[in-house]
């Protein structure tokens, strides 16, 4: 059973909302692959609208402007990608966003902030590659303050530091520093460069991540980047809630809500005028005891949930 189309284009504008238009003609055309095969009707109507948002987005790319060191938040959530020069924080970048950004076997090659969309579980979530940090960047070192004024500012911080332990000493300086000056952002670890990474260097990084979330990958052979994705959703804290029409199964694809979301406000991203007509909310997945568990609307939704909504009728 197809998505009704006018859900589907609802889905479709919060996919694409606050996307850069490069990323927004992209996740438009995966959109229009997705979409049953009628090409009249309601789902022909959805394809024509759909071409012409595309036809936008690629004609109007260089309205873009960014000031040239601070990057507004685009997407669900906005990550900062930090660590000391030559970590490989904008090969990371590359490899989970596509963007093309410079890339060198010296420090310091990133000069300039840059951004780029992950597409995870089908929302937009903002990655940062910030210029490599170095000791006293806090005191105003290299770009320190201006690096540090963006992660203030940002909902995530994943620490880069490479798994080969090169430059570790770096790297143990600029994560305290930026703890301190920062305390308040969640954060989480990737190891890189595990290709590169002897065995007992890997032993030692892993006993060093202990009792944070972290995860280890290698950006040129690609192993482990899955875990980074896992890793970086659960940084952001975002909820992934699939509605149950009574009576079918859960939908595949779900609404994404932001950390602390109630069914309340599950059933307002659902549609504007349900919140009126509400019955009882049925849960299944982390945040019920059990399934099908019978909430009110201020229950806390975790991700991962299913809820079956029952609506008076209108
Ligand atoms: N073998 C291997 N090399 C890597 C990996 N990740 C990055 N590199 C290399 O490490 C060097 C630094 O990578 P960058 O991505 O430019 O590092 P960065 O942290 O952005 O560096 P700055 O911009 O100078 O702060 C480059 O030569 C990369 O090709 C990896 O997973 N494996
Ligand atoms: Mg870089």
């Amino acid at each position: 059973m197809p998505i009704p189309h006018q859900e589907m284009r609802r889905m479709i504008k919060r996919r694409v909302q606050g996307l850069a238009p490069r990323d927004r003609a992209r996740v438009l055309r995966e959109a229009l692959a997705e979409l049953p095969g009628y090409y009249s009707g309601p789902y022909g109507e959805l394809r024509r609208w759909i071409d012409d948002q595309i036809a936008e987005a690629t004609t109007r790319r260089g309205a873009e402007h960014h000031d040239a060191y601070f990057i507004a938040r685009q997407g669900v959530a906005q990550v900062a990608l930090v660590g000391p020069p030559n970590a490989g924080k904008s090969s990371l970048l590359q490899a989970l966003t596509g963007r093309a950004v410079p890339v060198g076997s010296y420090p310091f090659t990133t000069v300039r902030p840059a951004e780029g969309m992950a597409v995870l579980h089908g929302a937009p979530v903002q990655l940062l590659d910030l210029p490599g940090l170095i000791e006293g960047g806090d005191e105003g070192r290299g770009d320190g303050r201006a690096v540090l004024a963006q992660i203030r500012v940002t909902d995530g911080i994943l620490f880069v530091e490479p798994a080969d332990l090169v430059g570790m000493a770096d790297a143990d300086a600029v994560r305290d520093m930026v703890r301190a000056a920062v305390p308040d952002v969640p954060w989480a670890l990737v190891g890189t460069k595990v290709d590169l990474a002897p065995p007992a260097a890997l032993q030692q990084w892993q006993q060093r991540a202990r009792g944070a979330a972290h995860s280890l990958c290698s950006t040129a052979t690609g192993e482990g980047l899955d875990d980074v994705r896992q890793l970086i959703w659960a940084l952001t804290g975002l909820l992934r809630v699939y509605p149950k029409p009574p009576g079918r199964p859960a939908a595949d694809d779900p609404v994404v809500l932001p950390p602390g979301s109630t069914v309340l406000d599950f059933v307002r991203a659902m549609h504007r005028d349900w919140e009126s007509r509400l019955g009882p909310a049925r849960v299944t997945g982390p945040s019920a005891r059990f399934a099908g568990q019978t909430v009110g609307r201020g229950h806390l939704l975790q991700d991962g949930d299913v809820v079956e909504l029952s609506l008076r009728r209108g």
